[in-house]
């Protein structure tokens, strides 16, 4: 099932500095995912609004559309039995000022600048991460995939 599965965001201040890049791969793959596809994007202002639409209206939104237009991010459909959660955690909470201190070994914590530029995308949910992998990768194939790979994350 798609619980296996999330979607993860390289954001455009991260994918500017390749040490930054190589050093969340590795911890993409020391924390026991699998990369199962992946993606370099420039997103449109029209893409990244509808992307974050459930922000729509928030203090926030236009500064967060505007940084994630700035430039290419890198995207990748991670596999691993807790996918969502696991990832969730690797990256750390939203707020970077505070995640420094409170968990410094996350992604965010390690990386992260401010609150709007904290490194990662992950989603929060199986619907957004349904939703999130079919706008990134219409033609991925769910139920293909899993009758090939998924016995790998049996465990
Ligand atoms: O899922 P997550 O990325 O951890 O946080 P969300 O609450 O969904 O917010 C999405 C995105 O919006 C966040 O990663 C940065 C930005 N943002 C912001 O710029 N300022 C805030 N106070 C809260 C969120
Ligand atoms: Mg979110």
């Amino acid at each position: 099932n798609i619980l296996k599965l999330t979607l993860a965001i390289l954001k455009p201040d991260v994918v500017k500095v390749p040490f930054v890049v190589q050093e969340i791969r590795h911890r993409i793959l020391t924390a026991g995912f699998y990369v199962v596809q992946s993606r370099s994007v420039n997103l449109s202002h029209q893409e990244v609004e509808h992307f974050y639409s459930e922000h729509a209206g928030r203090f926030f939104h236009q500064r967060l559309v505007t940084f994630m237009k700035s430039g290419p991010i890198h995207v990748h459909i991670l596999a691993h039995p807790e996918a969502i959660q696991l990832w969730r955690q690797t990256m750390g909470p939203t707020k970077s000022f505070i995640t420094q201190f409170e968990a410094p070994e996350t992604i965010r914590g390690s990386f992260g600048l401010t609150d709007t530029r904290n490194c990662t995308h992950g989603s929060d949910s199986l619907a957004s991460a349904l939703k999130e992998i079919t706008f990134f990768f219409p033609k991925f194939n769910y139920e293909e995939w899993s009758e090939k790979h998924e016995p790998l994350l049996r465990r």
